[in-house]
């Protein structure tokens, strides 16, 4: 392959149906990317990204932060949403307009209407961090949509059923994939495999997921 074609792909572009509520619109992030990368900047001088620590006391394999009124931490105590940065005693950072904007039309783009996020979780992956399968049962409306907009590395997202034991799709991801869950897609399980070393050309050896949320 000549050198640097890697680079010179034309990003995929288009809406692939995971489920009846569940939509994964390609490269819908790309135009919104320098926005956000620069809010994500700021959002994270206040409030760095760090290993939570699971109920069962294990540093978490993902590294996070959070942004909005309400943000997801972990701790001996349990998962659950705080207005508060434990580490810092403070409110979380405010919701950057870019996050907002693009989730807004994002979720619109897959057919959900008002949508109102009042959280992001950022998530911090390197090579070999894995998300297990799990369902996200933390937010009050269990049928609110996420949308969720991954950047930098590729990974291969998993996409199960409303059993832990029902067989997963894979679902490769890249750089400014979002994808958008609600209805009755909202409570199937899903996960991230180990992700390999591809750095990518703007943010190195790393992927970043910001997952958007209505959880008051
Ligand atoms: C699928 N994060 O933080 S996006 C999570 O790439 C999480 O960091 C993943 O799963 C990541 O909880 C994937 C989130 C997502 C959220 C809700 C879903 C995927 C979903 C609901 C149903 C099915
Ligand atoms: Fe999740």
């Amino acid at each position: 392959m000549a050198q640097g074609a890697l680079f010179d792909e034309p990003a995929q572009q288009g809406i692939v149906a995971l489920g009846p509520e569940a939509r994964v619109l390609r490269g819908f992030a790309l135009p919104w990317v320098d926005r956000l990368l620069a809010a994500l900047a700021e959002v994270e001088r206040a409030a760095p990204p760090r290993h939570m620590l699971t109920p069962g006391g294990l540093a978490m394999s993902v590294a996070n932060t959070n942004c909005g009124a309400l943000g997801w931490v972990s701790d001996r105590r349990g998962y659950r949403y705080s207005a508060t940065d434990p580490q810092s005693g403070q409110p979380w950072p405010a919701m950057p307009a870019a996050f907002a904007e693009l989730a807004l039309a994002a979720a619109a783009a897959a057919g959900f209407a008002d949508y109102a996020p009042d959280a992001c979780l950022i998530n911090h992956y390197r090579p070999g961090t894995r998300l297990s399968l799990h369902q996200d049962k933390d937010e009050r409306d269990h049928r609110a949509p996420i949308v969720s907009v991954s950047l930098g590395m590729p990974a291969v997202f998993l996409f199960g059923g409303l059993a832990r034991a029902d067989k997963a799709l894979r679902v490769p991801l890249q750089h400014g994939d979002v994808v958008v869950w609600g209805g009755v897609d909202r409570l199937r399980f899903h996960g991230v495999l180990p992700l390999k070393e591809l750095p990518h050309p703007l943010l190195g050896a790393e992927r970043i997921n910001l997952t958007l949320r209505q959880a008051g």
